[in-house]
């Protein structure tokens, strides 16, 4: 078995929830923050079979749209924010960030 970590743009999230579960996958959806631009993204978890794989990640990478945006032109280190030194850069994002792991055990009580 394998899990899937997919890090997707939030203003996906819906769709590929949608698609993942109408193709017969759990998933967990957690919310998550890019350590780069700092906002919030979604990071799905599946755990599914070896052979199944490749199908989550067509169905991920279809509904995920790369995007452009604008990185911050501060940093925040705890409550101080500090100017950053460069000018705001124009970045492309996505569509999806994914890893897939092995899993050595897989038990539901
Ligand atoms: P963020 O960290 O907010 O990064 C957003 C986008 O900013 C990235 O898009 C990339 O285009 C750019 N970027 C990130 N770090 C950079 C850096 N040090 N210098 C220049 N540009 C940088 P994606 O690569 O599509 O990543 C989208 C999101 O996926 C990331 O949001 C982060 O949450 C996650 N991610 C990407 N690569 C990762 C990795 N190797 N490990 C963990 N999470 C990752």
């Amino acid at each position: 078995m394998k899990l899937i970590y997919a890090i997707v743009n939030r203003d996906d999230k819906s769709i590929v929830s949608a698609e993942l579960t109408k193709e017969g996958f759990f998933a967990t959806k957690l919310a998550s923050t890019g350590g780069f631009l700092k906002s919030g993204n979604t990071t799905f978890l599946i755990c599914t079979e070896d052979d199944l794989v490749e199908k989550a990640i067509g169905i991920i990478a279809k509904f995920s749209k790369k995007r452009s945006q604008i990185s911050p032109s501060s940093l925040t280190y705890g409550a101080m924010s500090i100017p950053y030194t460069g000018l705001p850069m124009e970045v492309t994002v996505g569509g999806a960030t994914i890893f897939v792991t092995n899993i050595e055990k897989f038990e539901k009580y």
